[in-house]
């Protein structure tokens, strides 16, 4: 979403994360994605960082408008504590140890303290949304939708309208395409297309 925000055009390359290409491990080894690779051979292979270099070059929204210490330290959170609830929740057969519920039960601290930031407020940061809510919001968005009728009927009111506003914006929209996976040798798929 940042980079389509920011203008920035890219070769985009859809990789299986069960079938990782050589490329993609050469250029990062620690094995996620998102993956960036520059043409002087440079990499950013996390996704804030990537943000953050989008958006530090061009900003029409405004989201890195905010008060950069709280949007990382809530972003923290997110990519540490919460995933790894995430994680269990949507994959509650692997780890055994607990129930989903429970697991569903640790996520909900997080989903709490963003309901408070809400209650003022209609984007976790203030009257508009800034880069937090596009660092946070995929992950809520998979948090709900492993039991959309539980989350629906959840005290997370608030939360609920920012999630439905997140997934109705054309800056999400306009990036879920899908794409077929790439193969060494392929002609540049562009992203954004346009
Ligand atoms: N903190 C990293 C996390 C990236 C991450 O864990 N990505 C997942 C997919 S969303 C992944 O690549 N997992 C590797 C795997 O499943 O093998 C970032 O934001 O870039």
């Amino acid at each position: 979403m940042a980079l389509a925000r920011s203008g920035h055009q890219l070769a985009l390359r859809e990789v299986l994360l069960s079938d990782k290409p050589a490329q993609m491990l050469e250029a990062s080894s620690k094995g996620t994605v998102p993956v960036m690779i520059f043409p002087d051979g440079a990499v950013l292979d996390e996704s804030r960082d990537i943000m953050r270099w989008a958006l530090t070059r061009r900003d029409p929204d405004h989201w890195l408008d905010v008060d950069q210490d709280l949007a990382e330290a809530l972003i923290d959170i997110n990519d540490q504590d919460f995933k790894e609830c995430l994680d269990r929740y949507k994959y509650a057969e692997y780890f055994p140890d607990q129930s989903e519920a429970e697991y569903r039960a640790q996520g909900q601290h997080f989903l709490s303290q963003l309901e408070e930031r809400l209650s003022g407020q209609a984007y976790l940061f203030g009257e508009r949304p800034s880069y937090a809510d596009i660092a946070i919001g995929p992950f809520i968005r998979q948090f709900a939708h492993v039991d959309m009728t539980w989350f629906e009927a959840s005290p997370y009111r608030k939360l609920i309208d920012w999630l439905k506003c997140f997934e109705n914006s054309r800056a999400f929209t306009s990036v879920m395409e899908k794409y077929s996976v790439w193969q060494p040798g392929d002609s540049a798929t562009l992203f954004p297309a346009v």
